[in-house]
This record gives C-alpha cells, sequence and structure tokens, in this order.
C-alpha cells in the first residue's frame, strides 16, 4: 500500500488501524474523514447523523466555526509557554470560566481522568490541612458502576472487569456504595475518615443510569452534615448535555469541587477542568500540581469560544426541548415493537435498553443497521444503544433521525 499516493478506502485504513494500532478499542466499521454541525461525512462520502458527538465532547456541533476560528487564530500566535511563565489569554480564561460556573478558582487540564485525579488530590489534601483527618486516612466514596477515566489510581474503584483486570496492584483509598442509593451514603458517612463522594450525575458509562429525582440534592446535604465534599464528574453530563448547563443543576447543587472536560472545548482540543472555591483550591500551593500543557493558549481560546456558544444557541434549552420529543418518539416506537424494552435519560442524553442479554450481538448489529441507514451510535454493555447526539440539532432533523431509527428498528431481523 503506498501511503501518499492512493486515495485509501475504507477497509485500507480500517486496516492500517489494525495493524500498527494497539487493538484498545473495537469500532463500528466506519470510517470518518469530515464533520460540520450534526453531520459526518466519511472517507467514501456517505453522510450520517452523529449520534454520540464523541461521548458528548462534540456538544456544539462538528467544527463550529466560531471555535474553530478561535483555536486557528491563536495558533498563529502563540501556542504553549508551560506554566513556568505567564500568558497573556490564561488569565482571561480563569476569569471568564469561574464566573461562568460561580466558583472563585479553576486549576486547568487536559483530558477528564486527568480533572479527576486533580480533583482526588484537591480533596485528600482539604482533608489533612482543612479537615484534620490523620495521615493517609482519607476515605473518598464512588459509586458502584462508575466511568470517570483510565488511569491507574481511577481503575481501582471501577468495577468494571474489563478496565480493572489485571492492571492492579490498585490505589487503596475509596469506598464503593450502590448508586442512587441516599441511605448507602448516609450510612458510609458514619466513618470520620470519608472526605469526599465522587459521583456522576447520571452515570454514561453505566448506560445512561438517571438516578431518582432529588438523589444528587439528598447527597449534598448529607456531605454538608458530614463536613465531606461533594465531587461532581460533569465530564460527560455537563455543558448543556442533559438540558441544563450542568446536570446538578436540575437540583440545585452547586457542587464542592466540579470536574469537567469533553465539551468544555466543543470537542475541538482536549481541555478539562477543575472548579472549586479557595477555602478548598487555595490548599495546593505552587509546585504541588500541574501539567505542561494544561491551560495552555490555544485551550484557553477555544474553551472560551466553546462555552460562548453554548450560550449564544441556547444549547441547553434546545437540549431540553429536543430530549423531551425525543423519549416521547421512543416511547411511541417501544410500544409497537419488542426489540426495544425502554428509554431513559435527560435532555439529549438518552439510550434505548435493547430486548436481549448483555452477551448478545442484537445492539451491535442494531448500530451497523443504524449506520447503512444514515445514524451513527454505539452500544454500550452490549444491549444498551447510547443515544446523543450536538446539541445544535434542529427539531426537523431530529425527527428525521426518529425516522432512521423507526425504520431501522421495524425492519431489523435478529
Ligand atoms: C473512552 C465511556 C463515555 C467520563 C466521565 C471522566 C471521563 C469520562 C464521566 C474521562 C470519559 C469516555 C472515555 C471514552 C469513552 C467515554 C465514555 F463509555 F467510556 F464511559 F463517555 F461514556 N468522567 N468517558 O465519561 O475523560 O480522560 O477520556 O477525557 O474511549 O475511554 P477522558
Amino acid at each position: 500500500m503506498n501511503l501518499t499516493m492512493e486515495k485509501l478506502t475504507s477497509t485500507d485504513l480500517i486496516e492500517l488501524e489494525d495493524k500498527h494500532g494497539a487493538h484498545n478499542y473495537h469500532p463500528l466499521p466506519v470510517v470518518l474523514a469530515r464533520g460540520e454541525g450534526v453531520y459526518v461525512w466519511d472517507v467514501e462520502g456517505k453522510k450520517y447523523f452523529d449520534f454520540l458527538s464523541a461521548y458528548s465532547a462534540v456538544n456544539q456541533g462538528h467544527c463550529h466555526p466560531k471555535i474553530i476560528g478561535a483555536m486557528i487564530e491563536q495558533a498563529q500566535k502563540l501556542t504553549l509557554t508551560s506554566r513556568a511563565f505567564y500568558n497573556d489569554t490564561l488569565g482571561e480564561y480563569e476569569k471568564y470560566v469561574t464566573e461562568y460556573f460561580c466558583f472563585d478558582k479553576v486549576l486547568p487540564m487536559n483530558t477528564g481522568a486527568e480533572a479527576v485525579e486533580t480533583a482526588i488530590k484537591l480533596c485528600r489534601k482539604w482533608a489533612y490541612e482543612k479537615k484534620g483527618v490523620d495521615e493517609n486516612q482519607a476515605v473518598i466514596v464512588v459509586c458502584d458502576g462508575n466511568f470517570h477515566g483510565r488511569t491507574t489510581t481511577i481503575v481501582s474503584f471501577s468495577n468494571d472487569e474489563g478496565a480493572r483486570k489485571n492492571f492492579g496492584p490498585f490505589t487503596p483509598g475509596f469506598i464503593s456504595i450502590p448508586y442512587n442509593d441516599v441511605d448507602a451514603l448516609e450510612k458510609v458517612l458514619e466513618n470520620k475518615n470519608v472526605v469526599g463522594f465522587l459521583v456522576e450525575p447520571i452515570q454514561g458509562e453505566a448506560g445512561v443510569y438517571v438516578p431518582a429525582d432529588g438523589y444528587l440534592k439528598k447527597s449534598y446535604d448529607l456531605c454538608k452534615k458530614h463536613n465531606v465534599l461533594f465531587i461532581a464528574d460533569e465530564v460527560q453530563t455537563g455543558i448543556a448535555r442533559t438540558g441544563k448547563l450542568l446536570a446538578v443543576y436540575h437540583e440545585n447543587v452547586q457542587p464542592d469541587i466540579l470536574i469537567l472536560g469533553k465539551a468544555i472545548s466543543g470537542g475541538v482540543y482536549p481541555v478539562s477542568a477543575v472548579l472549586a472555591n479557595n477555602d478548598i483550591m487555595m490548599v495546593i500551593k505552587p509546585g504541588q500540581h500541574g501539567s505542561t500543557f494544561g491551560g495552555n493558549p490555544i485551550a484557553a481560546k477555544v474553551a472560551m469560544a466553546a462555552l460562548e456558544v453554548v450560550k449564544e444557541e441556547k444549547l441547553a434549552e434546545n437540549a431540553l426541548y429536543l430530549g423531551a420529543i425525543f423519549r416521547k418518539e421512543m416511547q411511541r416506537i417501544i410500544d409497537k415493537t419488542d426489540l426495544v424494552v425502554s428509554v431513559r435519560g435527560k435532555g439529549l442524553l438518552n439510550a434505548i435498553i435493547i430486548n436481549d442479554t448483555e452477551q448478545s450481538e442484537t445492539a451491535w448489529n442494531l448500530c451497523v443497521q443504524l449506520k447503512d441507514n444514515g445514524l451513527l451510535a454505539k452500544p454500550t454493555h452490549g444491549n444498551i444503544i447510547r443515544f446523543a447526539p450536538p446539541l445544535v440539532m434542529n427539531e426537523d432533523q431530529l425527527m428525521e433521525c426518529v425516522a432512521i431509527i423507526e425504520k431501522t428498528i421495524t425492519e431489523f431481523k435478529r
């Protein structure tokens, strides 16, 4: 294969990845070459609705001109200084993002997992220096079914076999309790060494598992009562995805520590952030934490543009509005098929549950059929299909997608 001369087909490109890339993914067999708004095109020019949005990173739509413009403009001026020196964009971004989410301070990082790690370190340091927990005794409570990233510490408190198995030894200091279980939280908080509760407002990877109304508020109140930090991982649920700017806003909760990633850059650049107020954030002193790329000038400009788009284009409102229509339409389809059991979600973070086992190929095959019919989605846990289109979608486009899903389900043969 001559890489410089020939136009490679999807088959060639899949083969290339297979041969030269680590096999840590099992992608749907589609090779994308271009994206714009709610659409992506494969290398053969076939157009698709993107119903994954890079796991909710591309909430603002593919290649949003305002975000791309900000990136190009900054890339031509200054890309990276490290934090050894000041630069002329970081302060502006820090002011913008802290006012946007109503916190005193931000600590900029790059990926979601790094931001989660940062939150864990921050919480522990606060526990020893402010709460007065004995050294090395701090415990952070997490939830069964969690997904917070892939570092050795984060997989230490995962209970997903695939994410954990043979990556030990694991980091101690975490206790996992059932999700959506206020009583379990209340009980574990009797342990005086508990210093933080790390939680996803909706469990994404677990299969878009929406907790009962009031769960987040009750959990937050319990944390307050015990002087424990409520740490919200909004990497996937944040930035308008669930119909509010943050999913915790559905219950009027302001977390002690907020973790953001993915869509804070509109999926344009790896940008993540940890936000907290001074009493917490100021326990970290110079030299105690950081990152070469965290808060770099391109990241700063890209994130500001991406967050402006969310407000200017009323993406939270749109997600709330379209999400309700989408679930109603899915329910209508579910009522006339035995292939799908139920639909759940909030805003435009939704999933349908396929009437088959986790081991079955049904959801995968349905996603392949959806792809052939022009819509891209991916199964999670074998029998759940996540539906999360870019939030710049309009109602006509959504109804077109509903028609594709309906047709695919109706014509599907097991
Ligand atoms: C992959 C899942 C989604 C996240 C929450 C932190 C992170 C994630 C709540 C880490 C990342 C990603 C990672 C991505 C697939 C995707 C995913 F299926 F794995 F669980 F979205 F549902 N907190 N989620 O959802 O952020 O370090 O990746 O930037 O391929 O692993 P990251």
